[in-house]
């Protein structure tokens, strides 16, 4: 009598994908071997991936992460496998990846607010999956995991609450920035902020994040909408995503005086900091009136401390507060986010100003560095259409 064969254990697969070695870079392209699923875990075809400045705060190890590490936490792709036990997506299905990928245990996903899971949050600190395990490999070397995404590589595996299931036929290029800087500025503005009809909002910092804070806050029918930032470029692209007023930061580091102009001299219902330093937290704080909200989207290096009055805390009962990933339910948000931009309430395509292959994900850091550019895509497995990354937004 011979005992049943035992299936042999699936062959991992080889993908290129942008490895980071150490703090400083270089960020390399290399082709790296990828594990199946495990259990509870997809396997995704990444069809593009957005370049985010957490992504850049990794490369300068202001985003302390285990390295190496593969990047990328923005993105979105089509599900090609999936481990035991996965139930929500099967292979085949279009996803969006989601960087806070609730356990739907722990405290905090119990009481509704999976923004802030235990899990996902040890997950980032990590490397690693849930599981503790990593499924990438480069010279026999395990790889670590970014945010449990790590979508800058042809195919990653993800834990199987990393992906949002989203309706066929919407473009994967596009709806890759609703993975991060899309949700995040809308959740801050619906969900931490809350804003209401004809209240007043400034926004300091008008990138890939700031300017998706903008048009949410179009969409909640705010007015005026004060975009503020050093580059007079970005400023007119607040224009285009619905700023009514705005401020050159670079030509006066006052930038509380114009909001206090601007809002009969009582200062702003709500600000939002999507910039990540300590002088602007300060400023948007500044920024609000009394009894005001400032919202703080930038994360400010670990070392960093912001000083705010001691005395206009209880005097003037401003709310200062946070917002990681927009405080939001991505399951619920991302396909909401996605059905207002079908119905053309949201715009996905002026915040791409290029889009490129994988091999140009160095260019594509230095360009958001430079500040030339808002978001650059990067479409995988073929080459990308628009120049060099970093030119004015495509077809504008
Ligand atoms: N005053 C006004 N504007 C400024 C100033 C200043 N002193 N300094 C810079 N700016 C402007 C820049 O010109 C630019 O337009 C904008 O601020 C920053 O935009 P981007 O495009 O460089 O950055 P985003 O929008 O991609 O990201 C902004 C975040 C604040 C989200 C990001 O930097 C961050 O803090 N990330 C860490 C938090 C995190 O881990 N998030 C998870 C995934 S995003
Ligand atoms: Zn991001």
């Amino acid at each position: 009598m011979s005992a049943a064969p035992v299936p042999a254990p699936p062959a991992p697969i080889a993908v290129r994908a942008a490895v980071l070695e150490d703090v400083g870079g270089p960020l390399r392209v290399e082709t790296v071997e990828l594990d199946p699923p495990g259990p509870g875990e997809v396997r995704v075809r990444v069809a593009a991936a957005g370049v985010c400045r957490s992504d850049l705060h990794v490369l300068h190890g202001t985003l302390p992460v285990p390295l190496p590490a593969v990047l990328g936490h923005e993105g979105a792709g089509i599900v090609e496998s999936v481990g035991p036990g996965v139930t929500r997506v099967r292979p085949g299905d279009p996803v969006v990846f989601n960087w806070v990928p609730g356990c739907g245990r722990c405290h905090y996903c119990r009481i509704g607010r999976p923004d802030l899971c235990d899990a996902a949050f040890d997950m980032q600190v990590s490397g690693t999956l849930p599981s503790g395990e990593t499924r990438f490999r480069l010279g026999g070397r395990a790889l670590h995991h970014f945010s449990g995404v790590s979508c800058m590589a042809e195919a990653t595996v993800v834990p199987e609450a990393g992906v949002v299931p989203i309706p066929p036929g919407i473009p994967l290029e596009r709806a890759a920035l609703v993975g991060c800087a899309v949700t995040t500025g809308y959740g801050a503005v619906v969900h931490t902020a809350g804003v209401r009809p004809g209240t007043s909002v400034a926004v300091l910092g008008c990138g890939g994040v700031g300017l998706n804070v903008i048009q949410a806050a179009r969409l909640a029918g705010a007015h005026p909408i004060i975009a503020i930032d050093v580059r007079p470029d970005k400023l007119a692209l607040a224009r285009r995503f619905g700023a009514t007023h705005t401020v050159d930061a670079g030509r006066s580091e006052d930038v509380i005086t114009p909001v206090l102009e601007l809002t009969d001299g009582l200062g702003a219902d709500y600000a939002f900091e999507v910039i990540g330093r300590p002088e602007t937290i300060a400023a948007a704080y500044g920024a609000v009136r009394k009894g005001g909200t400032a919202v703080v989207v930038g994360v400010a290096a670990p070392h960093e401390e912001v000083a705010i009055n001691a005395f206009s805390l209880p005097s003037q009962s401003k709310v200062l507060t946070g917002t990681w990933y927009g405080r939001s339910r991505p399951d619920v948000d991302i396909p909401r986010i996605l059905a207002l931009v079908q119905a053309g309430r949201l715009d996905l395509d002026g915040l791409v100003s290029a889009t490129v292959p994988l091999d140009a994900v160095g260019e594509a850091l230095e360009a958001l560095e430079s500040g030339r550019a808002v978001r650059t895509v990067i479409r995988m497995g073929e080459a990308g259409d628009a120049g060099e990354a970093g030119d004015a937004a495509e077809g504008k």
